[in-house]
């Protein structure tokens, strides 16, 4: 009786074991997917990075609903103004990001708030 008892435990905790094991796999392959996706989104080019007083690209094109990330990688803050006024980040210390999703086809001309040489452009289609 008390065999069978430990043996009916033992079968229940090891059912439990593997549904655990099947729950860590399936959130292991969703972290895998993410992290796809991210890097698929990076590589679609919705990203500008600012180095050396450049925006990088220059100009870029992307599809209306994309959201462009700029990310600031000098030693010095940056702004991302828009000329039309349209968007404005915050100053971007080093390793600091702006993103804004631009939702409107168009032309979108863009300055540094500190350093106005400083221009760039994104086309939305
Ligand atoms: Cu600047």
């Amino acid at each position: 009786m008390w065999k069978r008892l430990g043996i009916g435990r033992a079968c229940a905790c090891r059912i439990e074991r593997s549904r655990r094991l099947f729950l860590v796999l399936g959130a292991t392959q969703l972290l895998a997917a993410t992290l796809l996706l991210a890097a698929a989104r990076a590589d679609d080019g919705a990203s500008v990075t600012i180095d050396n007083f450049t925006f990088s690209p220059q100009t870029l094109t992307v599809a209306a609903g994309t959201t462009v990330v700029w990310k600031n990688n000098d030693d010095i803050p940056h702004l991302v103004v828009a000329n039309d006024k349209s968007f404005r980040s915050k100053a971007l210390d080093t390793d600091d990001s702006y993103s804004f999703t631009f939702t409107t086809p168009g032309t979108y001309n863009y300055f540094c708030g500190l350093h106005p040489h400083m221009t760039g452009t994104v086309v939305v289609k």
